[in-house]
């Protein structure tokens, strides 16, 4: 593991940042019976000093009990109790503010099923030192997926392509879930106002660090299909995730030309500070 191993890093010249504080692995679960003890496990060995959030969304097959008696003995292991399916990203959303609340520096993203290697999250962990949010690639040079079906490849590669272009977003994995965030990205991305439940919970994340300036950094990642359980993928999450990216990218469009417009008329007042100084990158 090196910094060397970072992929599109545009670099960020004369930018200082601060040293990462504690990480907390927030794991989001329903219905991972059959995963949640191997995934923890693996996270413990692979990052000892990291802290394990599950956030369950009070799954019927137990999966929040199992990991109350994973939390019972290792006090690095916490579990966010929720009352019902909510989706992926009311669940983030609630596991970021526990995490910001009980002071960790640095919140990940990880799926329970296996598909986010452990393993590599010290490589993320590094590209992180250098960046304000990291993002595991699989359409980057070097990352790549294992055991899924072309369907779901050609479905996840759309996805990113279709959010790149509507949105105009450098980056080439954009509907990933394997992140790593500074918590004062977070606290820079408006997370309030966040909608988004399914999988363009993870698109609209990507969007607003772009847009706020954020230093956004590519990580090669190898992505492996869930052996264990089932995909939580439906045609709801795609039709939301379609129509949310459809509508970001119009009314971005629709605010540029406006935006033209009134210039012409006045001067426009400057605008906000980004949170960083620098424009964020990804594989553009
Ligand atoms: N808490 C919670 N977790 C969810 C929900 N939907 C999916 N997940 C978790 O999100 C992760 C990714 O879901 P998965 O079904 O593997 O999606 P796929 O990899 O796209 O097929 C897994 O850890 C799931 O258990 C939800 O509604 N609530
Ligand atoms: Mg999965």
């Amino acid at each position: 593991m090196n910094d060397g191993d970072v992929t599109s890093v545009a670099q960020d010249r004369g930018r200082q940042f601060g040293p990462l504080g504690k990480a907390l692995v927030i794991i989001p679960t329903y219905n991972e019976a059959e995963n949640i003890k191997t995934i923890v496990g693996r996270v413990r060995k692979a990052v000892p000093e990291a802290h394990v959030l599950v956030a369950d969304d009070n799954s019927p097959d137990g999966t929040g009990k199992l990991a109350d008696e994973l939390a019972a003995e290792d006090d690095q292991v916490q579990v966010l109790h929720r009352k019902g399916k909510e989706g992926l990203g009311a669940a983030y959303l609630a596991g970021f503010r526990w995490g910001i609340d009980h002071g960790y520096g640095v919140l990940i993203e990880m799926d329970a099923d296996g598909s986010h290697q452990p393993e590599e999250l010290p490589r993320l962990l590094t590209a992180l030192k250098g960046a304000d949010l990291v993002l595991g690639s699989r359409w980057v040079p070097g990352g790549r997926v294992v055991n899924w079906p072309r369907s779901r490849e050609f479905i996840s590669r759309g996805g990113s392509l279709y959010s790149r272009l509507a949105l105009d977003l450098p980056l080439r994995d954009i509907t990933g879930g394997y992140r790593a965030f500074r918590r004062e990205t977070l606290e820079g991305l408006g997370l309030d106002e966040v909608a988004s439940q399914g999988y363009c919970f993870q698109v609209d994340l990507a969007r607003r660090a772009v847009k706020a300036g954020f230093h956004v950094v590519e990580v090669p990642i190898t992505f492996v299909e869930r052996e264990h359980g089932d995909s939580k993928m439906s045609r709801d999450i795609l039709v939301e995730a379609l129509w949310r990216v459809t509508a970001w990218g119009v009314g971005e469009r629709v605010g540029k030309i406006a935006g033209r417009g009134s210039r012409q008329e006045q001067p426009q007042s400057p605008a906000p500070a980004p949170a960083s100084p620098e424009q964020s990158h990804g594989n553009g």
